[in-house]
């Protein structure tokens, strides 16, 4: 101890005090105040998306007499139920472009919310197993690169120098003909992208308001005037719906119906292991991706259940599906024992792309159908969500994904990106 820099022996006092109290002293993140009568923003939903629309509104519009409700606790949603990937390799200029900007922002988001998001850019590989897989990535890549998005394609023989224990054998059933590969893609950890945006946006002013179902929302004359939620009314100048699984169910409360599926999509992790993979792999043809987490345990997730509904729970044989791909690929792993499993309700698209914009309720938006892949677009969601909302009009990078496509036919099929889960 003797020498040692002050705030090294801060952090080992403050360690030890901590380590012997029950936790009393922390001081809290967000304060967890009483609903005010009304708000210019009201937005619900604190997952993800929902709290960096928050940050983002004050942040880059100035506008912080906000409230974010949310019916539980902050990211006990999908933002802490997911898989923590983070890409952009879509195919299509607008989903590719609005991926893109989210990755610029996690490039940037421990620092500018002062908060370790423990963003890991380790490189996401999409394997091809067949010559049809291959032609889609060879095409997937040049799209990207013409869209300025680093992207790579790899043969059978790099991807095997990058993940050893995968086999590659040409007699595997799910023989491996080659992956593109993006660096820049990676992991973060989910729960710390909520508390790290509840944080600052709670620093700039905006409520956090857990344990506060949303029941109704009120209108008078085609405008949104405010919503009736389990701890009163609450009035609003505007109101911003961020809900994954429940969009529908919020949609309906508004009187509108929205062209969202809801179905699980489940996950599971492993015992702890010695690092073996160090980068992520995700294998659209077998529905199983796979990655491990800083502490050792395999990250492993499906292709959602097919059945549509509302229960966060999966079943067994879509597990015992994924486990079977799994251990083909990785057969070195068939010893492994899963320690945890859970499901998310994740609400999809006819086009495997996300609703952001507005409705035809006058100051009502929503920001919905990101499906199996939201996690990803968590900073630029909000980012281009706070836009439309502060200025009733979409950003350029949401513009093209309006409710109106569903009418117009201009559709953006990214159900080739999006991937696995499909
Ligand atoms: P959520 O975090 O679900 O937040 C919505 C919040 O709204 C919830 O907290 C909910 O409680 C609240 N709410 C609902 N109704 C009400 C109401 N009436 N009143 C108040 N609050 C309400 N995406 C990726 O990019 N990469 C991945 O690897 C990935 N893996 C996934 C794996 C699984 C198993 C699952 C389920 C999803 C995965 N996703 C992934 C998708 C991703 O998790 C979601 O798209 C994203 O987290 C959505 O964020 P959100 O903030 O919109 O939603
Ligand atoms: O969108 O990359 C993704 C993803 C992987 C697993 C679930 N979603």
């Amino acid at each position: 101890m003797q020498g040692a820099p002050a705030m090294q022996r801060y952090s080992i006092f403050s360690l030890l005090r901590n380590a012997l109290s029950h936790h009393e002293r922390w001081q809290a993140a967000w304060r967890s105040p009483e609903p005010r009568p009304a708000y210019d923003v009201v937005i619900v939903g604190g997952g993800g998306h929902g709290l960096a629309t928050a940050y983002y509104l004050a942040r880059e519009h100035g506008i912080t007499n906000v409230a974010v409700l949310e019916q539980g606790w902050l990211g006990g949603g999908n933002t802490g139920r997911n898989t923590t990937i983070v890409r952009s390799n879509y195919l299509w200029d607008e989903a590719a472009h609005l991926y893109e900007l989210s990755l610029k922002l996690w490039e940037g988001l421990s620092q500018d919310i002062n908060y370790n998001v423990m963003f890991s850019q380790r490189g996401v590989l999409n394997l091809g197993h067949s010559l049809q897989d291959m032609r889609d990535i060879h095409r997937r890549v040049n799209a990207n690169r013409l869209q300025g998005i680093d992207a790579e394609v790899l043969n059978a023989a790099q991807v095997k120098a990058m993940v050893p224990i995968l086999n590659t054998s040409p007699g595997a059933r799910y023989p491996v003909l080659g992956a593109s590969l993006q660096r820049r893609g990676g992991v973060a950890r989910h729960d710390a992208v909520a508390w790290g945006f509840a944080r600052a946006a709670d620093a700039r002013g905006v409520d956090i308001i857990q344990n506060c179902a949303v029941t109704g929302i009120r209108r008078e004359n085609g405008r949104v005037v405010g919503v009736e939620t389990s701890r009163g009314y609450i009035g609003a100048g505007k109101v911003g719906v961020v809900a994954a699984g429940n969009s529908s169910v919020l949609a309906a409360m508004a009187g509108l119906r929205l062209p969202l599926e809801s179905h699980p999509l489940q996950a599971l992790v492993s015992e702890p292991m010695k690092p073996v993979i160090h980068t992520v792999i995700m294998s659209n043809a077998v529905h199983g991706y796979i990655s491990q987490s800083d502490k050792g345990d395999l990250v492993i997730g499906a292709g959602i259940d097919q059945y549509a509904g509302y229960g966060q729970r999966g079943s067994f044989h879509v597990i015992e599906g994924t486990l079977a791909a799994i251990v083909e690929l990785f057969p070195s792993l068939s010893r492994v024992r899963m320690n945890r499993q859970w499901g998310g309700i994740v609400d999809i698209c006819p086009d495997a792309c996300p609703i952001l914009g507005k409705t035809p309720v006058r100051g009502l938006y929503f920001n919905c159908g990101w499906g199996t892949g939201g996690f990803k677009a968590t900073p630029g969601s909000g980012f281009v969500f706070a836009h439309t909302i502060a200025r009733d009009e979409p950003h350029p990078q949401n513009a093209a994904f309006s409710l109106e496509r569903f009418t117009s036919g201009y559709l953006i099929d990214e159900h080739g990106a999006a991937g696995v889960a499909h």
